[in-house]
């Protein structure tokens, strides 16, 4: 595969990466090959690498039929992921570095928690759990900084057979309430404060706040971080830290079904709420923990970093689940790339000597904007494989990352995958693939995808084509169900192609078979990785007393990849001004968070509909693209001239 070739660059792996990858073309395609062909028997073999407390006897049980969508790996099996992260390790690696912790402050000490240690942290956490009537099933919240504790939180969940569900701790008091009542969560775990980029959240008093909306049965669990003023309610908020000092060191990790709910993560949707997506422990685990091993190329004794929050999959997945079941050393980073400044990260991949490296492109681009003096200063030889999720990364930010970070020595895997998935889909493997900057490139073990035309829904076949991407089988860690609403969880995934996954995404494979994404078919837009409903900024908008009406699209942002644009229109007895503007952005930073913070709010005096009132967004998209040449068929459109006023007052005009 040499650059001639095609028509993208191609950067091939070195002889030295081939040579100690798992993972090198042939190996990629025999076991590709095997996994398609027979995946009972693949997935048979390779669900071997977690410990079961009985072993499965059935491999797949899976159907995309309309009306029977029904998702089961390994159904028979039964195993305790928390056991599989911690205890099976115990006995080669007690005293190995399981997590290590570095802290928003970098005058603040790091800290090495050991398989020792965590074993022991989690086991204490999932007893006092189990004091505040924690039972297996139910439900408890996450809502936690990125300090350790959010990894014993999730672990001692799985180890007392909870579902736990995470929420961001960017996300608002009213985010959070909506998710405590969403799941009926009997404890939410939190922390005082949150220390971020220098600046503190007070998560404790965002749990007052939503707590007032929820059922006055709802616990809550304090860990102690900055030791910052928090209120206190008698006999509804427990003190961790007191806690732990008493609670016993050991907790029998409970038997699981591999089909019983790990988790339940909401994530947005281009209609209504957000969505619960649910997965569950034996396939979840099982790929999650290979593809750690596989993307990243890991070896015993690396040290792997990803910059996720626990907040988004990418942390269940890949700073916590996979790693652990692996018995790696995995970075938890409380802090923000550009604090102190911005050599935070390349700081901290020189003093833990980080092998492998896992980001964002909007990371990427915010720091390639400071400049190469920040990364020159920093050793960077550790590194050996580069990783990138959670948006499409553009040629520039690529070769940045590949030549100033890497050296032009280090594989970039640009691995594609959602919630729903649990884990990577595809991406390079680092000894296996010549990369191209943007692509994804080939599916993993397992994964099966497959091309659609949007208006047939018929399977594109051969390379150089575009459509949108579905898979045409189940892979293990593949969600099950939205929590409480098995039907949205078809309409949403299985009905607009029946007999396939839709994931929502476009794509293209190149002349070669490589896939490219090239981002987002529905109303969901993507802002700095995070993926949020136009809708959901919509309703925030509409929910103010002066707002009657609210479009919103993403157009291209230079740092966060999409920014947020809405239009919006007044009620008649308001005037648009500047103070109403500033008004409307606090307004929907405190109902959803910072994250949502529209980045242009631009008066509308009306939207433009169809004649069944529906907001034509293709259009407002080109608007606020500033790509207005194109408008496409307005033929449709209820009142024609309402877009010429949009476009005359467009507020992007840069
Ligand atoms: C893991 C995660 C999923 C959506 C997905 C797609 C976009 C993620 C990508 C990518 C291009 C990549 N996405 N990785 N697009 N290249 N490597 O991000 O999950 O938050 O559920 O978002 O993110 O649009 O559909 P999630």
């Amino acid at each position: 595969m040499s650059s001639e070739a095609t028509a993208n660059p191609s950067f091939p792996p070195s002889a030295e990466m081939v040579a100690r990858a798992h993972a090198d073309e042939a190996k990629y395609n025999e076991m590709y090959a095997a996994s398609i062909n027979d995946p009972d028997a693949f997935w048979g073999e390779h669900g071997k690498r977690i410990d079961w407390i009985k072993p499965f006897t059935k491999v797949k049980n899976t159907s995309f039929e309309p009306g029977k969508i029904d998702i089961k790996w390994f159904e028979d099996g039964t195993l305790n992921v928390s056991a599989n992260c911690i205890d099976r390790h115990l006995e080669t690696r007690g005293n190995q570095t399981a997590i290590i912790f570095e802290p928003d402050d970098p005058k603040e000490q790091a800290q090495s928690i050991s398989y020792s240690d965590l074993h022991r942290r989690t086991c204490r956490m999932a007893n006092i759990l189990e004091d505040l009537g924690v039972r297996k099933g139910d439900r408890v919240i996450i809502y936690l900084p990125m300090i350790p504790e959010a990894a014993y939180a999730m672990l001692a969940c799985a180890r007392i057979g909870a579902i736990h569900s995470i929420v961001f701790a960017g996300f608002s008091s009213d985010a959070l309430a909506s998710r405590v009542n969403g799941c009926d969560a009997k404890v939410v775990i939190t922390a005082d404060h949150a220390p971020r980029g220098g600046r503190q959240t007070p998560l404790k008093s965002n749990v007052d706040a939503a707590l007032l909306h929820c059922k006055d049965t709802v616990k809550c669990l304090v860990v102690k971080r900055t030791g910052g003023q928090t209120t206190w309610i008698q006999d509804r908020d427990y003190d961790y830290n007191e806690l732990a000092f008493e609670a016993d060191d050991y907790c029998k990790p409970v038997e699981m079904d591999a089909e019983d709910p790990l988790f339940i993560l909401y994530t947005s949707g281009s209609t209504g709420q957000p969505k619960g997506v649910v997965h569950t422990t034996g396939g979840y685990l099982v790929q999650a923990a290979m593809t750690h091993e596989y993307v990243f190329d890991y070896h015993d004794g690396d040290i792997y970093w990803c910059t996720a929050d626990v907040g988004w999959v990418t942390g269940h997945s890949y700073i916590v689940y996979g790693p652990l079941a692996n018995g790696a050393t995995t970075v938890m980073f409380e802090g923000v790339p550009t604090y102190p400044d911005a050599s935070r990260f390349w700081q901290i991949c020189q003093k833990h000597k980080v092998n492998q490296f896992y980001t964002a492109p909007t990371a990427l681009r915010a720091l390639m904007g400071q400049g190469d003096e920040w990364v020159e200063k920093c050793d960077l030889s550790s590194l050996r494989v580069l990783g990138t999720v959670g948006e499409p990364i553009n040629p520039e930010a690529w070769n940045w990352y590949y030549n100033v970070i890497g050296g032009g020595n280090c594989p970039i895997v640009d691995t594609w995958w959602q919630t729903e998935t649990g884990a990577h889909m595809m991406t390079p493997l680092p000894g296996a693939h010549a990369t191209k900057p943007g692509s994804a490139m080939k599916p993993f073990f397992g994964v099966n995808p497959v091309v659609l035309d949007p208006h047939s829904a018929e399977i594109i076949e051969g390379n150089s084509v575009e459509g949108v991407l579905c898979m045409a089988d189940s892979w293990p860690s593949q969600m099950r169900t939205v929590w409480g609403d098995h039907d949205r969880f078809e309409k949403t995934y299985f009905s607009d192609y029946k007999g396939y996954y839709f994931a929502g995404d476009g794509c293209k494979r190149d002349e070669d078979g490589d896939y490219w994404i090239t981002g987002r078919v529905d109303d969901v837009i993507n802002v700095s990785g995070h993926r949020m409903g136009t809708s959901e900024v919509e309703s925030a908008l509409v929910a103010h007393a002066a707002v009657a009406e609210a479009a919103v699209v993403g157009y291209p942002h230079d740092i966060k990849g999409q920014g947020i644009y809405c239009y919006v229109t007044l009620m008649n007895n308001q005037e648009p001004s500047e103070e109403l503007r500033k008004e409307l952005r606090t307004w929907v930073r405190n109902e959803i968070g910072p994250i949502a913070s529209p980045d242009v709010i631009q008066w509308a005096p009306g939207l433009p509909k169809t004649r069944s009132g529906k907001i034509m967004r293709r259009i407002l998209r080109k608007i606020a693209e500033n790509d207005y040449g194109s408008l496409g068929d307005t033929s449709t459109l209820a009142e024609p001239a309402v877009v010429d006023d949009l476009i005359e007052n467009r507020m992007n005009k840069g």
